[in-house]
């Protein structure tokens, strides 16, 4: 027996890839409705080897169906959230809107998988930004070990992060420039991105920081310890798919490269790939399609006491947002539902 499963946003980078990760790890699924905004009802989304035609979101009712991964705008979660956990159905909310309400856990599974059991006070469960989701399964293991102070990280993140809008924008953007009379202005980005980087994701906030960086903050404190200090810069950069992040990590005890290479290759989620030779790492292009969270140049820091540095890159799409949602369902199933 296995779980009546809706995909909410189905027609998007992130609603497809919850598709085809449902069906690439054989999620339990008995039956499985997808929707979509009235501007793209009708539209067909490949599950496995099904097509499967969209839903309308706005006259879905959710009575009687287990979980409902959600991918949509804000907007749309604040109305369409509550009434599906309102109706029984435990909701994998991928905005947000509710990953710092204290009665939602935010969940990356292989980092605190014991907060599960939190989703029953409002029937919600969010899963964080994608920057944050591949930084804190690297830090958790070493955290474990000798308890991070301080963490300054710079990000390198794809144009997938921003939407299919974000994608054609490049991929025009960067046509535009070969063909005189086809250059391409920018839209969905702040300045040209083709060619360029961005320093600037999400709107500014009163402190200077921009929000994406502030979300890096916010949700490292809840998902790992509060006590941890953040400090983030993030840029967008012209990469289709697959974030990179260079994380600076302060320890309260000192921790040795050779060790955190080793645990880092011992905990859940991970890849290392560290040579120090040329291509002896994990650059975004290698990382598209994969469940990994890759880190690469681990070595030490010796400008500050038990430091560590190290470089660590994932598809945004998967570990970033639909995997880790793919994730969160499973654990879902097996500790809470326990159906499938
Ligand atoms: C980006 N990280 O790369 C953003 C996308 O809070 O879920 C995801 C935003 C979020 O633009």
């Amino acid at each position: 027996m296995g779980y009546k499963v809706v995909v909410a946003g189905a027609t998007g980078n992130v609603g497809r890839e919850m598709l085809n990760i449902l069906a690439e790890r054989q999620f339990p699924v008995d039956e499985i409705a997808v929707l979509a905004s009235r501007k793209s009802l009708g539209t067909e989304v490949s599950f496995g080897d099904q097509t499967l035609k969209t839903k309308d979101l706005e006259q879905f009712d959710f009575t009687g169906w287990d979980m409902a991964l959600f991918a949509v705008g804000s907007d749309a979660t604040k109305v369409h959230a509550p009434r599906a956990a309102k109706a029984g159905c435990v909701v994998i909310d991928n905005s947000s809107l509710y990953r710092y309400d204290p009665d939602v856990p935010l969940i990356v599974p292989e980092v605190n998988p014991e907060a599960v059991t939190g989703y029953s006070k409002k029937n919600i469960i969010a899963n964080p930004n994608c920057s944050t989701a591949q930084m804190v399964v690297a830090l958790k293991p070493l955290h474990d070990r000798a308890k991070i102070k301080r963490v300054v990280v710079a990000t390198y993140q794809s144009v997938s992060g921003a939407g299919k809008e974000g994608m054609d924008e490049l991929w025009d953007q960067t046509k535009g420039m070969y063909v005189p009379g086809q250059e391409v202005e920018p839209s969905k980005f702040q300045k040209q991105i083709a060619f360029n980087v961005i320093p600037h994701i999400d709107v500014f906030l009163d402190s200077g920081d921009t929000k994406e960086e502030w979300k890096m903050v916010a949700e490292t404190k809840k998902i790992i310890d509060s006590a941890i200090k953040v400090t983030a810069t993030c840029v967008r950069v012209p990469v289709f798919v697959g974030h990179s992040e260079a994380v600076n990590i302060e320890f309260e005890e000192f921790l040795d490269e050779d060790e955190a290479r080793d645990i880092l290759r011992e905990s859940p989620g991970i890849m290392v790939v560290d040579k120090r030779e040329a291509g002896g790492y994990v650059t975004p292009v290698e990382c598209v399609g994969d469940f990994a969270t890759f880190v690469s140049r681990i070595r030490q820091d010796p400008t500050v006491e038990n430091g560590l540095n190290l470089w660590c890159v994932s598809d945004n799409l998967r570990k970033g947002a639909a995997l880790n949602a793919v994730q969160i369902a499973e654990l879902l199933g097996q500790k809470v539902l326990q159906k499938g």
